[in-house]
């Protein structure tokens, strides 16, 4: 199983301060979040992780996926991700990202990074 560390360059951090209430037990629960590929889809389709944090992705098609975020602040790209392999993402910077697979337009995921 292959396991790459991207880090976020995060140049412009989105402050959210109106959701940190919501989801402060949510990201203390979810230390350690995984985000799976299957089914053509991110599952689940939201996640919330503390500013630092990981989110690992997990690939359980049985194709390649694509795993990237157009959303500024957070722009980042792993590139092809193998069957069977996973990709822990560290977001450094509070906001509210966009994860999208360039190869199935059709999914799409949200992180929320709080304080
Ligand atoms: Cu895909």
């Amino acid at each position: 199983m292959r396991k790459v560390t991207v880090t976020l360059a995060a140049l412009l951090g989105l402050a959210l301060g109106g959701a940190s209430g919501l989801y402060a037990h949510l990201a203390e629960a979810q230390a350690g979040t995984v985000i799976v590929q299957q089914g053509i889809a991110f599952k689940p389709g939201k996640a919330t992780v503390k500013a630092g944090g990981q989110i690992t992705f997990r690939n359980e098609d049985p194709f390649g996926h694509n795993v990237y975020s157009p959303s500024k602040g957070g722009i980042f790209d792993i590139g092809l991700q193998a069957p069977d392999s996973e990709t822990a993402v560290a977001f450094k910077e509070p906001g509210e990202y966009i994860i999208q697979c360039r190869i199935h337009p059709k999914m799409r995921a949200v992180i929320t990074v709080t304080q």
